[in-house]
C-alpha cells in the first residue's frame, strides 16, 4: 500500500454545528495525518468551479449554494491508502445508506448537507488538493 494525500472538506452543515473537531478526531484516529489545513468562505462561483464535474446533475445549483452558505474547512489528509480510508471514514452520500460508526451516519442531515467531501481517485485528489493549496501549506 501506498502513502497517499486525498482532499477534505468539513462542510457548511457541520461547521455550523461546531462539528469541525468532531469530524477531525474521526479522520486522525482513523490514522490520517491532517497535513494542511484552513477555514475558509467559498463564494457560489468558487463551488462551483469545485464541483464542475457535477455541473449538469439536477442538484448542481442547489450544491453550489450550499457549499458558499457558510465557512467550510479544507484539509489534505495524509496516510497508507488515504483516499479509500478517507471515503471509508465518511460512509455512503446518503446519510440512510452510511455504516454506523462513520461520519455522515453519526453527523450527516441528508444527501446534500452530509458533513464532509472527499476525493475519490488519485487524479481527482491531486487536482483538489492544488485548488486550495501551494506545495508551501503542505507540512507532512
Ligand atoms: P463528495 O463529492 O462531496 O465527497 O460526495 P460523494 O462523492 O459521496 O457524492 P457525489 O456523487 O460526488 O456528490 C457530490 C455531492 O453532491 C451532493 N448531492 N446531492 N440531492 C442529491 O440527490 C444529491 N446528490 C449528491 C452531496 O453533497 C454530495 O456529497
Ligand atoms: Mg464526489
Amino acid at each position: 500500500m501506498a502513502v497517499e494525500r486525498t482532499l477534505s472538506i468539513i462542510k457548511p452543515d457541520a461547521t455550523k454545528r461546531n462539528l469541525t473537531g468532531a469530524i477531525a478526531k474521526k479522520f486522525e484516529d482513523a490514522g490520517l495525518r491532517i497535513v494542511a489545513a484552513k477555514r475558509i468562505q467559498l463564494t457560489p462561483e468558487q463551488a462551483g468551479k469545485f464541483y464542475e464535474v457535477h455541473k449538469d446533475r439536477p442538484f448542481f445549483g442547489e450544491l453550489r449554494d450550499f457549499m458558499a452558505s457558510g465557512p467550510v474547512v479544507v484539509q489534505v489528509l495524509e496516510g497508507e491508502n488515504a483516499i479509500a480510508k478517507n471515503r471509508e471514514v465518511m460512509g455512503a452520500t446518503n446519510p440512510k445508506d452510511a455504516a454506523e460508526g462513520t461520519i455522515r451516519k453519526e453527523f450527516a442531515q441528508s444527501v446534500g448537507e452530509n458533513s464532509v467531501h472527499g476525493s475519490d481517485a488519485a487524479e481527482t485528489a491531486k487536482e483538489e488538493i492544488a485548488f486550495f493549496f501551494s506545495g508551501l501549506e503542505l507540512v507532512g
